[in-house]
């Protein structure tokens, strides 16, 4: 079992709850990770959430990763699922097992959301479930 798991958001998911609720949902990213957490508690596994604007500031907590006793990483990239390479190597790097999560369903979205730098690295690959997405990646992680 992944005892300690990282959930990583990316890019304007600081805006959840504040606009486009019928793309994003309504909930505010402060609400999802305090139910991931609290969700880690009921599971018995230790949940840290992260989130930052910043490609380079992503890479960063994805390579302390290898060494702070995470065991499995959950991420949202946001906007950079499809244009950054430096992410995938980082996750690459680090060689721990990742879940892929979007909100949205990106295949019912623009041509320009279709294509990810990580899903082939990924374990896994949930979108367009909302919120549920993470829950169910984190259960995932937790069981495996
Ligand atoms: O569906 C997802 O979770 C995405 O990763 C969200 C990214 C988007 O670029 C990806 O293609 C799919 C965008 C996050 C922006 O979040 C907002 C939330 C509220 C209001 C505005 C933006």
């Amino acid at each position: 079992m992944a005892q300690r798991i990282l959930v990583l958001h990316g890019p304007n998911l600081n805006l959840l709850g504040t606009r486009e609720p019928q793309v994003y949902g309504r909930r505010t990213l402060a609400q999802i990770d305090a139910g991931l957490v609290e969700l880690g508690t009921r599971l018995g596994v230790t949940i840290e959430t992260f989130h930052s604007n910043h490609e380079g500031v992503l890479i960063d907590r994805i390579q302390s990763a290898r060494t702070d006793g995470t065991e499995f990483v959950v991420i949202n990239a946001g906007a950079y699922t499809h244009t950054s390479v430096a992410i995938r190597d980082a996750l690459s790097g680090v060689a721990l097992p990742c879940v892929e999560v979007h909100l949205s369903n990106v295949h019912q979205r623009e041509a320009f959301r279709h294509h990810s730098y990580l899903s082939d690295i990924a374990v896994g690959v949930i979108c367009g479930l909302g919120e549920f997405g993470y829950e169910a990646a984190v259960r995932f992680a937790a069981g495996r």
